[in-house]
């Protein structure tokens, strides 16, 4: 198995800030890929979903090869090891967020299924008719939907905290908008088309001030910078493995122990019970009543290992690798005619970068990008409210990750011109 390269040491021994992109770059076998008879592929969809290193790979063959058998249930040795295996990654998350203990790591497949588990679980036991949820402008539909489907079950009421028009929250609001019948906020950590960082501890401080509960959408900031949910002091968090190099459908739920315990189990079925009779059921402690039914073993397995990838890189040199990306992708993009950038101006902000250009549909930028190799996301990125907010239907957005280097935020800029010379000479039927 390799070992990552990693950032470069300082004289001090210290990891400095630069990674040694190259050969990271030699550890992600699809970045080697060639597109349309030849490309190099230029990977800019991160924010979506991003590519597994060797390591994880390697541990999907080596689980199915040698340890997999299902979790919780066998006497037998492979299942032994599956578990083991298994609830090792529990502990891992557990340091990775600062999390007090391994009960309070709860394994979902995705963002979208850990927010679905609090708004059911923990939504329908404690939201009342005129109670309020405060959301922002800037939400994925993951952190919307459902709190519109606890609220038109039980009659609570939405709000929103604005946006300025360069993508910031209006945070001066937040005395307004909170009251006492707010219950809960919940709000992206990074929002996933502007780049915008959100001061999590202010708002989480906030929402304790008015006696609400704090959930963060880590989904696009646990990837990229090390937190710690005991500093934010949030209630609940949730993330994805597949946006920091694991297998998709494997999540987190992180809760604060007491609310965990008080909250009813979601799903139902094998696993989340201590005793099944024929007239009821008693639930199983955490963090099993929250995980009904078979895991995604092989997945949460090689999440543990891209933590650990991640880890020997270091979050911070990632962080600020992803910053310079930024930094100058937002001064190419801005420096050609006939493209707006929506979102704030790095630095502080995270390596996404949407932008539309005057007259050309998101869709059509999409696929001339890639018809030069370069892979982005174009649309509304699940987030249609902000993108009204902002007065654009769709958006085209280059995410980075660790693995991304200058050289192609560089290409970027020429393919986005290209772009724009070929729908100048008229040619409009890009898609086809
Ligand atoms: N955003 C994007 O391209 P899931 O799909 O459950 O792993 O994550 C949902 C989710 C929740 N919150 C935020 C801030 C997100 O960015 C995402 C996923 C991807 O922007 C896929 S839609």
């Amino acid at each position: 198995m390799n070992t990552p390269p990693l950032a470069t040491k300082s004289a001090a021994g210290q990891p400095a800030v630069d990674l040694d992109v190259a050969a990271l770059r030699a550890d992600f076998p699809i970045l080697g890929s060639k597109v349309h008879g030849g490309l190099p592929l230029v990977y800019f969809d991160n924010a979506a979903t991003t590519q597994a290193p060797r390591p994880v790979i390697q541990s999907i063959v080596d689980t199915c090869e040698r340890h997999y058998a299902n979790v919780h249930r066998g006497i037998h040795t492979l299942s032994e090891q599956s578990t083991e295996l298994y609830e090792n990654v529990r502990q891992k998350i557990r340091e990775l967020i600062g999390a007090p203990a391994v009960e309070q790591v709860i394994f979902t497949t995705g963002t979208t299924a850990s927010i679905n588990l609090v708004a059911r679980s923990w939504g329908d036991a404690n939201v009342r008719a005129g109670d309020e949820i405060l959301l922002t402008e800037m939400e994925h539909h993951a952190n919307i939907v459902p709190w519109q489907q606890l609220a038109a079950r039980t009659g609570a009421v939405l709000r929103y905290i604005p946006i300025t028009d360069d993508g910031r929250l209006q945070l001066e609001t937040l005395p307004r908008l909170l009251s006492l019948r707010t219950r809960l906020v919940a709000f992206t950590a990074v929002s996933n088309v502007l780049g915008t960082i959100n001061p999590v501890r202010e708002i989480v401080r906030a929402a304790h001030g008015a006696g609400a509960l704090a959930l963060v959408d880590a989904a696009q900031c646990v990837p990229h910078q090390s937190i710690d949910v005991q500093v934010w002091d949030c209630d609940f968090l949730a993330f994805s493995g597949h946006k920091m190099l694991g297998p998709s459908g494997v999540g987190v739920l992180y809760g604060r122990r007491e609310l965990l315990e008080a909250m009813p189990p979601f799903l139902g079925g094998g696993s989340m019970i201590r005793r099944v009779t024929l007239e009821g059921f008693e639930p199983a402690d955490l963090p099993a009543k929250f995980e009904a039914g078979t895991p995604p073993i092989v997945g949460v397995i090689g999440l543990g290992v891209a933590i650990d990838y991640l880890n020997r890189v270091g979050f911070e040199a990632i962080n600020r690798h992803e910053e310079k990306l930024a930094v100058r992708a937002h001064e190419i993009l801005s420096s050609i005619p006939g493209v707006r950038i929506l979102g704030p101006a790095p630095p502080r902000t995270a390596g996404i970068v949407s932008f539309v250009l005057e007259g050309i549909h998101a869709h059509d930028v999409a696929h001339r990008l890639d018809r030069q190799g370069i892979a982005v996301r174009a649309g509304h990125h699940c987030a249609m409210p902000l993108h009204k907010r902002l007065g654009v239907a769709a958006s085209t957005r280059a995410s980075f990750y660790l693995y991304n280097t200058a050289e192609e935020v560089e290409f970027l800029g020429k393919a986005v011109q290209e772009v724009q010379r070929f729908f100048r000479r008229g040619r409009p039927h890009a898609r086809a």
